[in-house]
């Protein structure tokens, strides 16, 4: 029987960072030995698959008939600023959910990502703060995952003391010593795999000062996905690994599916006229720079690098964000418009599934913008 499944445990065997999940899922292997890939696998026994089976793994087995879940997150739903001025503790759990959703509509793809949303939750602290981290990996995942926070001095931004194997929890605390927003991201082997596949979300240190007020404040999150171009007989994109060596993906998204913040799919973000709106913006990469630009408005102020510890830059029509990095990027909303929100490497809006909508309700000031200027 020809199915998923099968293709699965093919890639498992080929794939060392898969196939030692694998074997632990099997109960093969015990213990952390198989986090750091190949030389632990190597050492242990051979798996036994049968490939003509399909009751080799319950995991993969749930997965094929699983309900596909939205994992894009909704950009209006982040922490508020923090008003405290004193110095807090925040406890943050981070669950490593593998989560069946859809890259497209009828397109199953097997996401990987924290607490089952892509980007993965936005995390909001004031520098000088304590995050008291608990990561934890249900026992129905295939993988190891770990975080490496780009906002955390220390061995590879805590990856290191962060990795759990299916069924392992860990816990760690870090101060935060300087203001920003920066990538968290799972760096465990095979890391290019687990970020494209949905591993990567903002941590943001607010200034001791804050950040000036706005109307609406908004998070959104770049990546690309490389699967094969078509789905197999479950419905499912599998993950193209030839496709990431290369960096040609299938699709570049914002949230995490194609165009998924859109009225074609989750519905567009809605403003008034003369609001003002702050979006949060981290590019998980694994490879492409974005080049991120409001289509019929500009960026009123942008801080580079998401650092926050610098004036920020005005009127910025199109900023670059590399891969690992993120901006704070401020917008005013003077028109009634439709504003796309595009990547202008154009392609991926075009044909790779990249662009979020923000409708600003309000009615036409001809003045600033006249779409049927009258005669003189
Ligand atoms: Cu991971």
């Amino acid at each position: 029987m020809k199915n998923s499944i099968n293709t699965e445990q093919e890639e498992m065997l080929q794939n060392p960072i898969s196939r030692a999940s694998f074997m632990k899922t099997s109960a093969l292997v015990a213990g952390s030995s198989l986090l750091f890939g190949l030389s632990s696998c190597q050492s242990s026994p051979k798996p036994t698959v049968e490939k003509a089976s399909v009751k080799v793994s319950p995991v993969a087995d749930a997965a094929i008939t699983a309900k596909p879940k939205r994992v894009a997150a909704n950009p209006a739903l982040l922490p508020p600023p923090i008003k405290q001025k004193i110095t807090q503790t925040h406890k943050i759990t981070l669950e490593c959910t593998e989560v069946i959703g859809e890259v497209k509509a009828g397109q199953k793809f097997r996401y990987l990502t924290f607490n089952g949303q892509v980007p993965a939750p936005m995390i909001r602290v004031r520098q000088g703060d304590t995050i008291d981290l608990t990561i934890t990996n249900p026992t129905t995942s295939i993988h190891p995952h770990n975080v490496d926070f780009h906002a955390v001095y220390g061995t590879g931004g805590g990856a290191e003391a962060t990795m759990v194997a299916p069924g392992q929890t860990k816990h760690i605390r870090f101060k935060t010593m300087y203001p920003g927003a920066f990538i968290y991201h799972c760096a465990a082997p095979g890391l290019d795999f687990h970020i494209s596949s949905g591993m990567f979300g903002l941590l943001l240190v607010e200034p001791p000062e804050g950040l000036p007020e706005v109307d609406h404040e908004f998070y959104f999150g770049q990546n690309e996905i490389y699967t094969k171009d078509e789905v197999d007989a479950n419905g499912f994109l599998n993950f193209d690994y030839e496709a990431m060596k290369n960096e040609n993906p299938n699709f570049v998204v914002l949230n995490g599916e194609s165009y998924a913040i859109t009225d074609a799919v989750y519905g567009a973000v809605k403003v008034k006229k003369g609001e003002t709106a702050r979006i949060f913006f981290v590019n998980g990469g694994p490879n492409l720079i974005s080049s991120f630009h409001p289509i019929g408005n500009i960026w009123t102020k942008a801080w580079r690098e998401g650092a926050l510890a610098n004036n920020p830059e005005k009127y910025i029509q199109t900023i670059g964000v590399s891969p690992g990095s993120c901006a704070v990027l401020e917008m005013e909303f003077p028109v009634a418009e439709t504003i796309k929100l595009a990547d202008h490497s154009l392609s991926r809006v075009v044909s790779k599934g990249l662009m979020a909508v923000i409708e600003v309700e309000g009615t036409a000031d001809t003045e600033i913008f006249d779409a049927n200027p009258k005669f003189n």
